[in-house]
């Protein structure tokens, strides 16, 4: 059976799950549940980044251990992923022994190719973002400040501190060129587009050996045969996509090289440079895919603890449930652009595409078919061109949506199964089932009739990696019997014209009741 490996980051434990989080990890979530769909045996990892400067500080702030801070955050996540219908196939804890084995065995292996060196690192780094940051990179970015010593990330704008310290040296340098023809051969490796000519401008600035252990704390993966020093963090986490398949015990050749590791923008160097170059150096061929999507305000403005406008998942599933928030959160924002969220345009998204075109068409389709023939579905065969006209779009649509969802064009999907369901709703109002039945038409009124429910059983499969609960709703009333969304494959099920003669469907039951403005 063909395979499948998507990621996401692995979030931080310094702080509690938000919006953000929600985002790239139901994103990965439609990824692996529609390659599932499509009979493809996908492998979907998550889970937490626990080591770092930064955690090691969180905690401190609390007054407890960094394992301590670790353990209580990853509970939160552990509790919201199944509440969100997240269906990950593994989590991985960095604490854990599995991942410490793992990242020891990277670093002996990047070691092993010559690319590493013991040094001095003295200059700066930033603990928001656990970035080094050189001088003269601070001073280009204009966050240098010359009167004191607050000079500022160039990515966060947040103070950074001055590190002075023996540290490890990887020759990020020497795998500058390989990096650069493998971009220029693989024009998919890094998405959208406009990430990729940024990280081609980066690397073309010329790549600098990166230090990659520190000893000035102790919170990380000690470096194998001299561990006073712990390994950085970066170095640590990207290390996660392999430990989540069983490295270095067992061959990972089922899904490695990853389809995509889905990250924000935010973390896009680490993922495509940092790791493709690591990844080099250990002999391991290079993910598929990066893509970097886009960054969440709310209400137009930047999410963040201080403003306290972080979005809790919890809050928003109450107010909204799941799907309706997982379906806005794709449908919004083209994928890779930055998105406002706000509570209007979550309301009008779901009251017009959802309550008004979908709901109502499910609702509409199935009372006719209950009122005019008992709910009792009748297969005559017979075609005009306009039923042909709507069979055609659905398979179309079938094969377009796959298309998007191969290049992570989520909104894109979305709206061709939107442009079906507006399609299905003229079907509907040009083919007046309500005069056809008046008329004594019976053979043509089923036909109307067959049609509609078809098309809305095949829209309704292609909505389940998006919305797995409503969907089952769905199906539940068009197949008159209880659905698992999870063992739905299309190559049993996706072809026009399985509803058999004769099915029953059942009574409608609102799925999408409007919500208040
Ligand atoms: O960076 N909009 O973890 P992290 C969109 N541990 N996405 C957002 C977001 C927002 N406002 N805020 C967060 C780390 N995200 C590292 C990753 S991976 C080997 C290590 C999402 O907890 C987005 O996916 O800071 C972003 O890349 C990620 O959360 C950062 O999570």
């Amino acid at each position: 059976m063909q395979s499948y490996y998507v990621t996401t980051p692995i979030y931080y434990v310094n702080d509690e799950p938000h919006l953000g989080h929600v985002y790239t990890t139901v994103a990965a979530d439609v990824l692996a549940r529609h390659q599932r769909l499509y009979g493809l045996d996908a492998f979907f990892l998550t889970g937490v980044d626990e080591h770092g400067q930064k955690v090691q500080q969180a905690a401190e702030a609390r007054g407890i251990a960094p394992i301590e801070l670790a353990d209580q955050v990853v509970e939160r996540y552990r509790a919201l992923w199944p509440k969100l219908s997240i269906s990950h196939d593994d989590f991985i804890r960095t604490s854990s022994e599995r991942h410490q084995q793992a990242v020891q065995e990277m670093w002996r292996r990047i070691d092993a190719s010559g690319s590493m060196y013991k040094g001095f690192y003295e200059d700066w780094y930033c603990v928001p973002c656990e970035t080094y940051w050189k001088e003269t990179q601070i001073k280009e970015a204009g966050c240098w400040d010359d009167e004191q010593t607050k000079h500022l990330c160039p990515d966060c704008k947040r103070p950074v501190e001055r590190v002075q310290e023996e540290s490890y040296f990887f020759r990020l340098g020497d795998y500058q060129q390989a990096l650069l023809d493998h971009i220029a051969k693989n024009p998919d490796f890094i998405a959208p587009v406009s990430r990729r000519n940024e990280v081609v401008r980066f690397v073309e600035g010329g790549l600098h050996d990166l230090s990659v252990s520190r000893t000035t704390f102790s919170w990380g993966v000690p470096v194998p045969g001299d561990d006073k020093h712990v390994v950085y963090v970066w170095i640590d986490a990207l290390t996660n996509y392999l430990t989540g398949l069983g490295f270095p015990d067992k061959d990972v050749s089922q899904y490695w090289p990853a389809d995509v590791h889905l990250i924000g923008k935010d973390i896009l160097r680490f993922h495509a440079v940092y790791w493709p170059c690591m990844l080099m150096a250990a002999g391991i061929p290079l993910p598929r895919r990066v893509f970097a999507h886009g960054w969440w305000t709310v209400e137009g403005e930047k999410m963040s603890k201080s403003r306290g406008n972080a979005l809790a998942p919890d809050d928003l599933m109450a107010r909204y449930g799941v799907d309706p928030l997982r379906y806005f959160l794709l449908r919004e924002v083209p994928f890779g652009q930055d998105g406002d969220f706000s509570h209007d345009a979550l309301k009008q998204r779901y009251n017009s595409e959802l309550a008004n075109d979908l709901g109502n068409m499910l609702n509409r389709s199935l009372s006719m078919l209950q009122k005019y023939r008992d709910g009792i579905i009748r297969h005559t065969g017979v075609e005009m061109s306009g039923d042909r006209a709507l069979i055609a779009n659905v398979e179309a649509m079938q094969r377009e949506v796959h298309e998007h969802l191969q290049q992570q064009a989520f909104h894109l999907a979305l709206e061709r199964i939107n442009e079906v369901v507006r399609h299905g709703n003229r079907y509907v109002e040009d083919n007046a089932p309500w005069a056809l039945a008046r008329q004594g038409d019976d053979e043509r009124l089923d036909t109307v009739l067959y049609h509609l429910v078809e098309m809305l059983r095949l829209v309704t499969l292609e909505l389940t990696p998006f919305m797995p609960e409503k969907a089952a709703a769905m199906l539940e009333q068009l197949m008159n019997a209880s659905v698992s969304v999870d063992g739905l494959r299309m190559h049993e099920l996706g072809g026009w014209g399985l509803l058999t003669d004769g099915h029953q469907c059942a009574r409608p039951e609102p799925v999408f009741p409007r919500m208040d403005e």
